[in-house]
C-alpha cells in the first residue's frame, strides 16, 4: 500500500469511526426525545446530526470536492452562529428520518470524493487536513450529544464496561524544573488553527498533581463550607455561585442520611471516591484550588507537564510518546462513561511521571483562551479566532467522551467559566520558590 492510500485508510477510518458514534447516540431515543431540548445550553440531537452532515458537505463536497451543493436551502439552518441553541427547537428544522437521509447522501459523495482527492497540493487537502478537521468536528459533536444524554431524564439507554480500576498508588505531585520548553506545533498534520504554530516557553519550576482532583478530595473541600466561603472564591466566582445558588458539583445529589450520589446517563450510583470529579465550573475549580492552598495550572505548565520529555528535552505528541493511543494509554472514545479512579492507568504516564493528562475529564487551567505568537485563522474564523478575548478559558486533555481523533497533547478546548455541563475537572499546580 502506498503512503497516500494509507493515508486514505486512516481518514476513511476517522469518518467511520465518528459516524458510528453518531448512530448510536441518535438511535437509542425515539423522535421525541431527538427532537425536544433538554437543556436550553444545547442543540435538540436533531440539529446536531444535520449539522454534521451540513459542515461535511461544505468542506469536502463543495470546497475540496467542487461538487454542485446537496441542500444548499439549508445552510441557513445549521449555521451556529445565526441560531443560539436555545432557539434551536423552534427552526424548521429536518426531522430525524430527513436527517438520516441527508448525512447519508453527503457521506455517499464523500467516499468518492475521498477516492479521487490528491491528499497533496493546496493546504486544506495536504495530508487530508479537511477529512481530519471534518472527523474531529463530528466527534466534537458527539461528544457534545453526550453532554445531551446526560442532561436528559429517562431511563438509562446508553451503556459501556465500567472504566479500569486504579492498578497503583500515585505520589501527590510532580515537580517540573524551570525552563523552555516547546508548545503547541508546527507539524502535526491534524493539528487545528489554534494549536499552531509551536513556538518557545520559558516557565519557573512549579508543582502540579499527579492526577486529577478525585471526588473524595472535592467533597472534603464541600464539607469545610467551601460552596459557603466567600473568601475561597473569585469576586465574579462567587457572584454566580450566589445567583445559579451552586451547591455541589452538577448531578450530584445527597439522600437523608448525607451520602452523596452522582446521576449518570440515567443512572444514580454512589459518589467514587476515587475518580476524578466532574462536571465542575471553572469558578468551582478556582474555589477548590484556594482551599486546597493552590492553584490551577497554567495552559502552558499543562502542556509542559504533559509532553516535555527531560531526557531529550523534545516536547512529544501524547504524554506517553509520539505513538496514538490506545486502551491502556488513557480513557477516551466513550469507551467508558466515566472517569476512571485515579492510577488506572499507569501506561499513559508521562516522561516527568504525570498521569491521566489525556482522557476521564477535560481539565480547567487558569488561562483565556487566546492565539499563539503568529496564529493565523484556518480554514475558517469561526473555529477559533471570534472566540479568542479573554471570555472563555481553556482546558486541556480530552474526556472519557473524546475521541482519540479529536485530543492529543496539544488540542486546545475553551468553555466560558460558569459552564459545568461538559465532562470537566481538574488538577491543581503551586509554584515553587527557588527552584
Ligand atoms: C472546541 C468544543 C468549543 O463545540 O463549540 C464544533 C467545537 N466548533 N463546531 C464547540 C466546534 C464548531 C467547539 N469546541
Ligand atoms: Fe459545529
Amino acid at each position: 500500500m502506498s503512503e497516500t492510500e494509507a493515508l486514505r485508510a486512516r481518514l476513511a477510518a476517522a469518518l467511520t469511526r465518528a459516524r458510528d458514534r453518531s448512530v448510536v447516540l441518535t438511535e437509542c431515543v425515539d423522535e421525541q426525545d431527538l427532537t425536544a431540548q433538554h437543556s436550553p445550553l444545547m442543540s435538540p440531537l436533531v440539529w446536531d446530526l444535520a449539522h454534521i452532515g451540513n459542515q461535511e458537505e461544505l468542506w469536502l463536497v463543495r470546497d475540496v470536492g467542487g461538487r454542485e451543493p446537496v441542500r444548499r436551502d439549508i445552510d441557513e439552518l445549521y449555521d451556529a452562529f445565526r441560531h443560539p441553541r436555545s432557539t434551536r427547537p423552534a427552526l424548521p428544522l429536518l426531522d430525524p428520518a430527513q436527517a438520516r437521509g441527508y448525512v447519508a447522501q453527503v457521506r455517499e459523495k464523500v467516499w468518492d470524493i475521498l477516492d479521487g482527492a490528491s491528499l497533496q497540493g493546496r493546504p486544506l487537502e495536504r495530508d487530508g487536513f479537511a477529512f481530519a478537521m471534518i472527523a474531529q468536528h463530528e466527534q466534537q459533536h458527539d461528544e457534545t450529544m453526550l453532554a445531551t444524554h446526560q442532561l436528559r431524564s429517562g431511563p438509562a439507554v446508553l451503556t459501556a464496561a465500567p472504566p479500569p480500576r486504579p492498578v497503583a498508588e500515585v505520589p501527590t505531585e510532580v515537580l517540573v524544573p524551570a525552563g523552555e520548553f516547546t508548545m503547541g506545533t508546527s507539524t502535526d498534520p491534524w493539528a487545528l488553527d489554534n494549536e499552531r504554530p509551536a513556538h518557545r516557553v520559558v516557565l519557573p519550576a512549579f508543582a502540579i498533581d499527579t492526577a486529577p482532583v478525585t471526588n473524595g478530595r472535592y467533597l472534603e473541600f464541600l464539607a469545610d463550607g467551601g460552596y459557603r466561603r466567600r473568601e475561597l472564591w473569585s469576586e465574579r466566582g462567587w457572584a454566580h455561585r450566589q445567583s445559579a445558588s451552586l451547591e455541589a458539583p452538577q448531578f450530584w445529589e445527597c439522600d437523608g442520611a448525607g451520602n452523596w450520589w452522582r446521576r449518570a446517563f440515567g443512572t444514580l450510583a454512589p459518589l467514587p471516591a476515587d475518580s476524578p470529579v466532574v462536571h465542575v465550573s471553572y469558578f468551582e475549580a478556582q474555589a477548590y484550588a484556594r482551599w486546597a492552598g493552590r492553584r490551577l495550572p497554567t495552559e502552558a505548565e499543562w502542556e509542559k507537564a504533559a509532553r516535555w520529555d527531560p531526557r531529550t528535552g523534545r516536547s512529544r505528541r501524547f504524554p506517553w510518546g509520539d505513538g496514538e493511543p490506545d486502551e491502556t494509554h488513557a480513557n477516551l472514545g466513550q469507551r467508558h462513561l466515566e472517569p476512571a479512579g485515579v492510577g488506572a492507568y499507569p501506561a499513559g504516564r508521562s516522561a516527568l511521571g504525570v498521569e491521566q493528562l489525556i482522557g476521564d475529564v477535560w481539565e480547567w487551567t487558569s488561562s483565556d483562551f487566546l492565539p499563539y505568537p503568529g496564529f493565523s485563522a484556518f480554514p475558517y474564523r469561526e473555529y477559533s479566532e471570534v472566540f479568542f478575548g479573554g471570555d472563555y478559558k481553556v482546558l486541556r486533555g480530552g474526556s472519557f467522551g473524546t475521541d482519540p481523533v479529536a485530543c492529543r497533547g496539544t488540542f486546545r478546548n475553551w468553555d466560558l467559566p460558569v459552564r459545568r455541563q461538559i465532562f470537566a475537572g481538574f488538577r491543581c499546580a503551586r509554584d515553587v520558590p527557588g527552584e
